[in-house]
């Protein structure tokens, strides 16, 4: 009986935290939301985000977990409790920056950037849950990339913003970067990489936010350039390159620095997930907020480019 009775408890806490937010964008009203990642699984679209946490006029990312959020229409969404801290990796310092989930044989593992504890430098790692909603766990209990693993930039921020993508045949690869794109298999067990790391020979110059998607047998690699950031694509027949620029896809919002997205597909159409600053007077591009707009292609398969809007879906 007193099982029974923690057992309620513990999921009534967890139901009191579910908030449902009002529609338009951005989507999410009640708190600063960065980095978006999507994920569809069953009928739902869960968006994964970074939490902006700091004071009024502050200049500085202080970001210290990330956020999950699902809808069955695009257009309510739910806030479920929160699924992810940097503290659940025991090696990290700090730092909740970008990150992806990805579903694979019935596990849902969530790949996020943080500040290594011990070695110089970002890192990422991979926490594992059995649903979408989590409890996330550190799956490793190490990091999977630190910043001495890689070499194509000098600076300690080049391991950050992971995404990864699942091909058809089932091989998943990890790619991301800051300046340096890089990318590498990934093992079965979806939490150590498989065989080197290599670089990606980008067709511009290439500043962070990397997301690959698979359309018609052609790859997408989607990516944030400058910076003030745009998002721009480029295109492939392989998953390996050659990488052929394409066109801008979002131009930058003018009051964020940074516009980090991500392209999904949900229920015959697809989506343009991203943030910008607009529910803050200040400091937005640490004050920032997701929006999702459609997205379309041309029946050539090029992305028209997106517009963001305050109206939203
Ligand atoms: O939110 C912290 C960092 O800013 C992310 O990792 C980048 O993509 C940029 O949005």
């Amino acid at each position: 009986m007193k099982k029974i009775l923690f057992f309620l408890l513990i999921a009534n806490q967890a139901m009191a935290q579910l908030v449902e937010l009002p529609n338009g964008n951005p989507i999410i009203k009640n708190k600063f939301t960065a980095d978006p990642a999507a994920l569809v699984y069953k009928d739902k679209m869960y968006i994964y985000a970074g939490h902006d946490e700091a004071p009024t006029r502050e200049q500085r990312y202080i970001m210290n977990d990330w956020l999950v959020f699902s809808s069955s229409d695009m257009k309510t969404w739910t806030e479920h409790p929160v699924p992810l801290k940097v503290t659940d990796f025991a090696w990290a310092k700090g730092d909740a920056w970008a990150s992806q989930v990805v579903e694979r044989n019935g596990k849902f593992y969530w790949y996020a950037t943080v500040e290594h504890g011990t070695i110089k430098g970002k890192a990422i790692g991979v926490a594992v849950a059995d649903n979408p909603l989590g409890p996330f766990k550190d799956a490793k209990g190490t990091a999977i990339i630190t910043n001495d693993m890689t070499k194509g930039a000098t600076i300690s921020w080049d391991d950050i913003d992971p995404t990864v993508f699942v091909d058809d045949d089932g091989q998943a690869y990890l790619f991301w970067g800051n300046t340096a794109c890089y990318y590498a298999k990934l093992k079965p067990n979806m939490i150590e990489i498989d065989g080197e790391i290599k670089q990606v020979q980008m067709p511009t110059k290439f500043t962070e936010a990397p997301w690959v998607h698979k359309r018609k047998g052609i790859y997408y690699l989607s990516y944030s350039i400058d910076f003030p950031e745009k998002t721009v694509y480029a295109t492939s027949k392989s998953i390996n390159g050659p990488w052929k620029f394409e066109s801008l896809i979002c131009e930058n919002s003018g009051n964020s620095n940074t516009n980090h997205h991500a392209i999904v597909d949900f229920k015959g159409k697809s989506y343009f997930v991203y943030h910008n600053g607009a529910l803050s007077p200040d400091a937005a591009s640490f004050h920032r907020s997701v929006c999702v707009d459609e997205l379309k292609y041309d029946k050539n398969g090029k992305i028209q480019k997106i517009v963001m809007t305050s109206a939203g879906l």
